[in-house]
């Protein structure tokens, strides 16, 4: 070490040792019964912009340089500002609006522990790296803006803790997403904090779900305990009057069941109350059974073939940015619905899990997505363990629901091989963890050529298609040309078109950016689209208009303008009736 070295503001490679204990989808309990000691509500915070909570060690409370001498502190935990949590920064005030960078989040709370419970920190999402410290320790990191995590903490809680969090929201090349988006970097703890009780032997993870098998009359149900231990499960779905015994050995447990549940559906959308109990844990659920799969160029739903009349959405309100609430959830499914949907492309990353709650719920078919977006780091092993964490934690989470019919393995990504493998591997994953599902991704073009053919296919159950004629090819004409010169071998769904639009913006339908070009955009797509038989869905881009950094032209005002509504989800542009026209007369 060079005399006079001082840690924290000599110390380049500062971060390397926070690169250990990372909060993975192995982690993960499953949430469903389970009450929670919420730490939602007023936390403290800073702006950490140089990292400094991280480079001096805050958390041990003291800056104890490495010579053992003690300095004066550069934080003062309890007297910093207030803040409600979760939040996205950005919303929370103007001048965070662009701030990209560290914060650092404080917060007190008492606790009683009982017995030997094992006990447990979950965060719902934090943008986009997250380094957590309980009563002065490092606790672990997770990487991944949008799905939840866990760590294990029945060591450390006590009466009175200190819980320091620091969030990252710095865009960097080698994440996942990278740092070029087509979205607005929301930062930010910005789902629910909470702390969650549970017995020694735990079910880690409980799926549930109808046997694809064509007959309708079988359930199938997969459950992993906390530990390797064996003996007798219980099953109960009363309105079906299910009471089941299952084995579990070594912690594992494997049962079908012969039932005959009414199927669920957009237009039925019924749920079951089951629950399942092992030993003192009980966990429980509301679930739907419903089969998708695909024949040939068609998609069934439940034995019959089904057209998905779907719309692209971001998650994001202008009050809250991606934090938003259950009413603004239930306000986007609801416009979904008005417009005669069926199916909903929540892009381009997970939303919150109580999404495809309520879409169960509401009855809305989800197709959801992990952020392989563009131009991903494909050459890197770290990157590729990264984006398939997120996946495994967004297929952990949301297994149970009987909306999600399709994931998305990613969006808009060049034919190259390294990105084949890459993508290649997740679908892989997708099929081998869950037999229930369909596995899809958005993707482009092949310009020169003007048709379908993107190597990933091969992996994929469904083609997605991102097609921009009418917008970012002006040449009407390359579209029935683009369906006459492919031949797929299984269904496709045009994942994006669209055009921008300003609200009020009215004027010739020749003239770009204006609402009737987009509307004659709509209007020519569906005439073309709905005539060519292997299309079997589509989600036009987008529901309402967004955040976007890149979209700086003076009908854009820093938003992508491609919404049906305004970003205040109160104006309908005329292509909104458009597509609601087709839609309802399909
Ligand atoms: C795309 C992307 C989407 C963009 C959209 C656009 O193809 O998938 O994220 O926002 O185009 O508006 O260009």
């Amino acid at each position: 070490m060079a005399e006079k070295f001082i840690s924290d503001i000599h110390l380049e490679n500062y971060a390397a040792q926070y690169e250990t204990k990372k909060a993975t989808f192995e982690d993960m309990i499953f949430m469903g019964g389970r009450k929670t000691l919420s730490l939602n509500g007023t936390w403290t915070y800073a702006v950490d912009q140089y990292d400094t909570c991280i480079r001096q060690k805050w958390h041990r409370e003291a800056y104890v340089d490495h010579n053992g001498n003690t300095l004066p502190v550069d934080f003062s935990f309890e007297e910093w500002p207030e803040i409600e949590l979760p939040c996205c920064f950005n919303t929370f005030a103007k001048e965070y609006l662009l701030y990209e960078g560290p914060m650092v989040f404080f917060k007190a709370f008492d606790f009683e522990k009982n017995g030997d419970e094992k006990v447990f920190l979950r965060i719902g999402a934090a943008a986009m790296l997250c380094r957590v410290f309980l009563n002065g320790e490092y606790i672990g990191m997770h990487r991944g803006a949008s799905t939840p995590f866990f760590f294990d903490v029945s060591d450390l809680i006590r009466d009175n803790n200190r819980l320091l969090i620091s969030v990252d929201s710095t865009r960097r090349p080698e994440q996942v997403p990278t740092e070029n988006t087509d979205w607005f970097n929301y930062g930010g703890i910005f789902r629910d904090i909470e702390i969650v009780r549970v017995p020694k032997v735990y079910v880690k993870d409980f799926q549930i779900a109808l046997v694809r098998d064509g007959q309708f009359n079988k359930i199938k149900v997969r459950v992993t305990l906390s530990e390797a231990v064996s003996g007798k499960a219980i099953l109960t779905i009363v309105e079906l009057g299910i009471s089941e015994t299952i084995d579990i050995t070594d912690g594992k447990g494997e049962d079908i069941i012969a039932a005959m549940p009414e199927l669920w559906s957009p237009e039925n959308p019924k749920l079951y109350d089951a629950t399942f109990s092992f030993g003192e844990d009980q966990v429980a659920d509301r679930v739907g059974f419903r089969e998708v799969r695909v024949e040939g160029r068609n998609i069934f739903l439940n034995g019959k073939p089904i057209f998905l009349k779907g719309i692209s959405s971001h998650e994001e309100s202008v009050a809250h940015g991606r934090a938003l609430t259950d009413e603004e959830r239930i306000e986007n499914l609801k416009l979904a619905k008005e417009l005669g949907c069926n199916f909903m492309r929540v892009a381009h990353y997970p939303h919150h899990e109580n999404m495809a709650k309520l879409a169960d719920e509401l009855g809305l078919l989800l197709w959801e997505e992990i952020p392989v977006y563009w131009a991903i780091r494909f050459d890197r092993k770290e990157t590729y363990l990264d984006a398939k964490n997120q996946f495994a934690e967004l297929i952990a989470r949301d297994f149970n629901r009987a909306s999600v019919i399709l994931w998305s393995v990613g969006n808009e990504n060049a034919d190259t091989d390294l990105r084949l493998a890459f993508m290649k591997g997740l679908a892989d994953y997708a099929h081998e963890v869950d037999e229930t599902r369909l596995v899809s991704a958005a993707c482009l073009v092949d310009e020169a050529h003007n048709r379908i053919a993107d190597r990933l296919a091969d992996s994929l159950d469904v083609i997605g298609l991102n097609e921009y004629i009418g917008w970012y090819n002006p040449d009407f004409a390359r579209l029935p040309q683009l369906f006459e010169n492919s031949q797929p071998d299984k269904p496709v769904i045009i994942t994006e078109f669209g055009a921008d639009a300003m609200k009020g913006n009215r004027g010739s339908d020749q003239v770009k950016g204006t609402e009737e070009y987009q509307a004659r955009i709509y209007r020519t797509q569906m005439e073309t689209l709905l005539k060519i038989d292997y299309i079997k869905g589509m989600s036009p881009w987008i529901l309402y208009d967004f955040r976007c950094p890149r979209r700086t032209s003076s009908i854009q005002k820093y938003y992508n303008r491609k919404g049906l509504l305004d970003e205040t989800k109160t104006y309908r542009k005329p292509a909104f009736y458009v597509l609601q026209e087709y839609y309802r007369g399909r």
